[in-house]
């Protein structure tokens, strides 16, 4: 089909469940009829197009063509007269199962300190980077018992991103989104296979895959006071290099509270759900739990110790300008620390320590606002908590008018998503808010089982393989237009044409923080396909694992 044509007609690349909604969105806003042929040509069904209720950001008009009561299994295109066909789909059972495992075996080319066998990586196969064992103790870090300089160890964990450094904050909500997927559908994760060298271990491939970071997130609390190192990072970013010639100093920063209380969250989660697996983990659910209540304690001691490199740069050489996320406030951290102990230890002097309902906000999760990640965990463990949670029906009534608020009007929308239903979705990371607003719709789903929440977290889904304003299928190797530029630096550095798969990037944000000018500033327009572009399309942990957890949590209940 000619590429105009194709441009014109917005679909979720990939396709379509037999009894779920399929839409596709037409941009010139045509009405008239419109087809559904087999690859071979052959019509198999006829609708008419209906023009959407709001206009795109951009101001124009789209229709759309609902073709959900077509459900014969095959691979199609949607042909709309005079304009073209779209991109070839199909329906299918367990249609994103391809993708769905891939965005988790994206965090297998992330491995920090080990090398990439061609048996597990294909043609993605690559040498070890970043051994991390000889790691120095920064100037902003030094403390009695370690001053400046001290070398101490901190290998594996996954690269945050396009760039090699590892970050403990946004570990936080990346290993939480993953976590969970495991505590929401433990008998799905289990038949996820990823050949990976753990593989067959007796544990789910997913948790093998969390523990590869868990383990370097315990290299970085100090046993000498349970505070926990900001970070792990080169002084500057690297060059535009494979990991294995990215060999610049390595260095712990500043311990903050931040830092702290996510680690505290993420250990307190990992001792319930590896407790799971004695004879495999012996001894591990434990030490996570000791490890969360240090750094809970020290944070206790310390509440108001914030990551601020302008600061830390002041006072302190060699000055670090790798990322920050540096979060100004903590009570959010608070919260959510406070809620995984109190869910895995019942003891209620984590959650008589914090106003753990301050207010009845319910704001979407990101790497610095975390405080949903806790109201999650409290309500997916309501049915088994070891002491009761006074505010948990507050609680679940808020989650479920937070998630009605999300699907207010979002098929009237131009593309009939939540995601276009606010101008402000649209920042640095504007995929993961696509994706962690599908994610929270999904925890309503399970508290109601009301199926609107299940068909507004799947139009999400279809944003991000589609049906959006820029024609892209935002996760690499998935879709007949995929990024294929990523700001990541192995897909940039390998040789290799096709970049590393199952990565999702960052998508349209008009704000150009990168200075490489976007074909539009439309908010959801502006995006571009540019591995320069970090902005718009760089790939990070903390994006990945919502949408990992979207496309695997509607596989598992692709069936409702
Ligand atoms: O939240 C505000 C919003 O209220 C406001 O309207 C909007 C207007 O610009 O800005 C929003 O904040 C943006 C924020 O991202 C949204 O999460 C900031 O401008 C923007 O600077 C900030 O970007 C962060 C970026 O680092 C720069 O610090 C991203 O969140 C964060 O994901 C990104 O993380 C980087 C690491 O530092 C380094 N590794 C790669 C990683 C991914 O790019
Ligand atoms: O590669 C870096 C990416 O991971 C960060 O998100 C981004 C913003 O902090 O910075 C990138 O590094 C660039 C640096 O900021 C400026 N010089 C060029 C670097 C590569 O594009």
């Amino acid at each position: 089909p000619a590429d105009s044509a194709t441009q014109q007609i917005r679909l979720n690349q990939i396709g379509f469940y037999p009894n779920g909604p399929k839409t596709a969105i037409i941009l010139s806003g045509v009405t008239g009829y419109y087809t559904v042929k087999t690859t071979g040509g052959k019509q198999v069904f006829k609708g008419r197009l209906k023009r959407c209720d709001e206009p795109a950001l951009n101001g124009k008009y789209t229709s759309v063509a609902d073709f959900s009561a077509f459900n014969k299994p095959g691979k199609y295109v949607l042909e709309v007269k005079g304009l073209g066909d779209s991109y070839s789909f199909e329906i299918s059972k367990s249609i994103h199962d391809q993708v769905a495992k891939a965005l988790i075996k994206a965090y297998y080319f992330q491995r920090v300190s080990v090398s990439l066998p061609e048996k597990y990586a294909s043609k993605w196969a690559r040498a070890e980077g970043h051994p991390d064992d000889k790691v120095l103790v920064h100037a902003s870090a030094a403390s009695a018992e370690r001053p400046e300089g001290t070398v101490i160890a901190s290998p594996r964990g996954w690269y945050d991103a396009g760039d090699y450094n590892k970050y403990i904050v946004n570990s936080g909500i990346s290993i939480y989104t993953l976590l969970s997927l495991y505590e929401d559908f433990p008998a799905y994760t289990k038949t996820v296979k990823l050949n990976t060298p753990e593989s067959g271990n007796g544990i789910p491939d997913l948790l093998n895959e969390c523990l590869w970071n868990i383990r370097w997130m315990l290299t970085m609390q100090d046993p000498n006071d349970g505070g926990v190192y900001h970070k792990l990072t080169n002084a500057q970013f690297d060059k535009m290099v494979m990991p294995d010639k990215a060999t610049t100093t390595r260095y712990v920063v500043q311990k903050s509270t931040a830092a702290a209380l996510d680690f505290a969250a993420v250990m307190a989660q990992s001792a319930r759900v590896f407790k799971q697996f004695p004879k495999q983990l012996p001894g591990l659910a434990d030490s996570c739990l000791a490890a969360a209540k240090q750094a809970w304690d020290w944070a206790q001691k310390n509440r108001d110790v914030i990551y601020n490199q302008n600061v830390i740069n002041q006072k302190f050489e060699p000055k670090i300008v790798t990322g920050e996320y540096g979060d100004r406030y903590v009570s959010d951290e608070f919260i959510w620390a406070a809620s995984e102990l109190f869910v895995t230890t019942g003891d209620d002097r984590y959650t008589k320590a914090v106003n753990i309902i301050p207010d009845d906000k319910m704001p979407l999760p990101s790497w610095s606002q975390v405080r949903l990640l806790g109201y999650y965990s409290i309500l997916r463990n309501s049915g088994n908590l070891k002491s009761s949670f006074p505010g948990l029906d507050k609680l679940k009534k808020n989650l479920i008018s937070f998630a009605d608020d999300l699907t207010k009007g979002w098929d009237s929308t131009a593309y009939q998503t939540v995601m276009q239903t606010k101008r402000s979705n649209f920042i640095w990371g504007s995929n993961a808010v696509a994706a962690n607003e599908g994610v929270a719709l999904l925890q309503a789903y399970k508290l109601t089982h009301d199926k609107k929440f299940l068909d507004a977290a799947l139009s999400n889904l279809d944003y991000l393989l589609g049906r959006n304003g820029t024609g892209y299928s935002f996760v690499t190797g998935f879709g007949s237009k995929p990024p294929m530029h990523p700001h990541h630096r192995p897909s940039i550095s390998d040789g290799i044409a096709e970049p590393v798969p199952g990565l999702l990037t960052g998508g349209p944000n008009p704000g150009m923080q990168d200075h490489i000018k976007v074909p539009s500033t439309v908010p959801d327009e502006a995006y571009i396909d540019n591995d320069q572009a970090y902005a718009v399309n760089e790939i990070a942990i903390n994006w990945n694992a919502p949408m990992a957890y979207l496309a695997n949590a509607i596989e598992a209940l692709q069936s409702q």
